[in-house]
């Protein structure tokens, strides 16, 4: 159902290769199709706890996350976003193998804050990385700006202290997304 654009390309002669290519194109375009095309649906989620009262910023405390949206630019520290509705799910980070439990702020949430509910976000790192999450993929699940592994903040080793983190093990059709998982998380926008 997704496209998987992280394959080994390779050049064959043979036709039979050829047709699978030219399936799993189909199925690539398709997946990008069925991903942009959806109005998503919007369960509940099951939240940890809803909004707390958030801190101001104490003096010279750092930005940790910052979105841009139609009002202009708001800030967080670590502790706003800690205050944020929050959700915990254990799921396997791709690129580390390894399964943890996750706790963080739906983007569901932190876009409704920011009045870019139901549009497709671009999630911008500290590294210059910039990855776009569909509304598909946020809107119909738990997708979080996770600051929690296993119940304490998240190393740098361990792509921290801001990583998007998909519900990869209660949902299998987000277990081949990867381009998602935005580690070093500075900052969310509408997407271009
Ligand atoms: N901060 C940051 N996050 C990132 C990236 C990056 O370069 N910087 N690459 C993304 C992409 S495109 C993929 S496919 C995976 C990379 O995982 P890998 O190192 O296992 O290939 O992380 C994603 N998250
Ligand atoms: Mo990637």
């Amino acid at each position: 159902m997704f496209p998987d654009n992280h394959g080994p390309t390779t050049r064959r002669s043979r036709p039979l290769p050829l047709l699978i290519a030219a399936a799993v194109a189909a199925s690539a375009i398709g997946g990008a199709l069925w991903w942009k095309g959806q109005t998503p649906a919007t369960p509940e989620f099951q939240y940890l706890h809803g909004q707390l009262t958030a801190p101001p910023p104490a003096t010279g405390e750092e930005t940790a996350f910052e979105i841009t949206g139609p009002s202009g630019t708001q800030r967080f520290t670590m502790a706003q976003l800690r205050a944020m509705p929050a959700v915990r799910y254990t799921a396997t980070q791709p690129q580390l193998k390894r399964t943890f439990e996750y706790t963080g702020v739906p983007l569901r949430d932190l876009a409704d804050r920011a009045g870019l509910n139901g549009q497709d976000l671009r999630i911008i790192a500290d590294d210059d990385f910039a990855s776009t999450v569909p509304k598909g993929m946020y809107m119909p699940y738990p997708t979080m700006l996770a600051y929690e592994e296993d119940g304490h903040e998240i190393s740098t080793a361990h792509k921290g202290p801001l990583m998007v983190v998909l519900p990869n093990g209660d949902h299998p059709e987000l277990k081949q997304i990867y381009a998602q998982w935005v580690w070093f998380s500075r900052s969310m926008k509408t997407a271009p």
